[in-house]
């Protein structure tokens, strides 16, 4: 990773390439577990982990909520004399935050790195202009593109949804927008393409014809798709679950959702989920839950990384902080056997009175640390073996005789339904020994 910033001006000065210092540095510009060249298991920490920092958290919110206006300041947009010369400082105080951190990745909407412009076709120029100084600065600082997006969710246009909407026109203008994303994505080298369907739901049942809008929605994923490898892209494309928020209802309510929708229009070849925790949270799910339903279809992808506030029920987007939370994921992630094109990406926000330059780096490096904790710990309770050999021998029943013929598909219904009264009268009586698990996870989390 090069120490990297571009431009005249440096803007978070006093601040170093972020370094690992151990478990005992009291130094909060310091990594105290994310130590990227160690090995855990057969890879490094950086490989496991693949951090992406997210554009417009970082560099675009600054600390607007429905009750108050912005609190944290954006140098990078003073001085600018015009919307794109503000979006290339900012592009510069993105790529020096990112090398400095020294995280691999990152990811954004086409309107989070590039102002629109007054017409589609200002817009797709200012976009365009933007890319190309991408580019370079990419190669400059050793920065990847996890995945591009669409925002088609901020202008007003939208209110009544994207790809969903009613009119005809809004889907085709959603259209030119994500068309030009994928451009963004492709020339950048994206590793993945990411639908977040923000207003692709109802807010009413009374206005809506709910069939035709999903069929519209798998239609104009079908379309995207298809010119994506046209153009020759051979990332993922990946949807992100999140039941509500900003609709009463979004179509892609939560995993198992998706996968049905997937399956159901046959995009399930080229589609992946992209899970994020507080979207989990949002649906009644456990993080860890939507991360083993994806990976049990075969449908795992990529990360959104951050947290909820549980007893507050909206998306507050959170850096993440529990290593219960983090190291349950992680299992999960590593049982799917890891990151392809995926990773973790910090779908994540300072709070709006974190107003100190060094709290965004602070941010992330607890959630860097947060997740290498959770990885040595799933990393551990593989090792050790003790959690995977119980579900192995849980099931074991089903590995000969008639459990095996079950599996196979050997027996009838009769067949089955006469063994049950014949042979297994007094099956049903195995613990399941939750709280022992539970209480061998808890000594993994304090490493003994
Ligand atoms: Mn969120």
């Amino acid at each position: 990773m090069a120490d990297y910033f571009v431009g005249n001006k440096e803007y978070f000065p006093g601040i170093a390439k972020i370094k690992y210092e151990g478990p005992k540095s009291d130094n909060p510009l310091a990594f105290k577990y994310y130590d990227a060249e160690k090995k855990v298991g057969k890879k490094k920490m950086k490989d496991h982990l693949r951090f992406a920092v997210a554009y417009w958290h970082s560099f675009c919110a600054d600390g607007t909520d429905p009750f108050g206006s912005a609190t944290i300041p954006h140098p990078w947009t003073r001085d600018a004399k015009s919307p794109l010369e503000a979006a290339e400082h900012k592009q510069d105080a993105a790529f020096e935050f990112i090398s400095k951190l020294g995280a691999e990745y990152y990811c954004f909407h086409d309107r989070d790195v590039a102002p629109e412009g007054a017409t589609p076709a200002e817009s797709e120029k200012n976009l365009a202009a933007i890319v190309a100084k991408a580019k370079k600065k990419q190669k400059a600082a050793e920065v990847k593109l996890l995945w591009g997006t669409a925002n088609v969710f901020t202008n007003p246009r939208f209110m009544n949804g994207a790809a969903t909407n009613p009119e005809f026109g809004v889907v085709a203008l959603a259209a030119n927008q994500v068309k030009a994303a994928i451009d963004a994505t492709i020339e950048l080298g994206g590793q993945g393409y990411t639908f977040w369907g923000g207003r692709e739901g109802y807010m009413s049942l009374l206005n809506t014809d709910l069939k035709k809008e999903k069929e519209h929605l798998a239609k104009f994923l079908g379309m995207a798709r298809d010119y994506a490898r046209k153009q020759g892209f051979k990332g993922a494309f990946y949807i992100e679950p999140k039941p509500m928020e900003p609709t009463k209802h979004q179509y892609d309510y939560d995993t198992e959702t998706v996968i049905g929708f997937l399956r159901h229009y046959g995009l399930d070849k080229d589609f992946r989920l992209n899970i994020e925790a507080n979207h989990a949270e949002l649906a009644g799910h456990d993080f860890a839950h939507e991360l083993e339903t994806a990976a049990a279809a075969g449908l795992f992808g990529s990360v959104d990384a951050n947290r909820g506030e549980p007893r507050n029920g909206w998306d507050t987007d959170q850096f993440p902080s529990s290593y219960y939370e983090t190291a349950t994921a992680m299992y999960a992630i590593l049982k799917a056997g890891g990151f392809t094109t995926g990773g973790l990406n910090f779908d994540a926000k300072i709070r709006r009175n974190s107003v100190d330059p060094a709290d965004l780096f602070i941010s992330h490096i607890g959630g860097m640390d947060t997740f290498a904790v959770g990885l040595e710990i799933a990393q551990r309770i593989i090792d050790d073996g003790k959690i995977p050999a119980f579900v192995k021998k849980r099931y074991s029943s089903f590995n000969t005789g008639d459990g095996a013929k079950f599996d196979k598909g050997e027996l009838s219904f009769e067949d089955l339904a006469k063994i049950g009264s014949v042979k297994y009268g007094n099956a049903g009586f195995t613990s399941g020994k939750q709280e022992y698990l539970e209480n061998v996870l808890n000594q993994y989390l304090l490493g003994l």
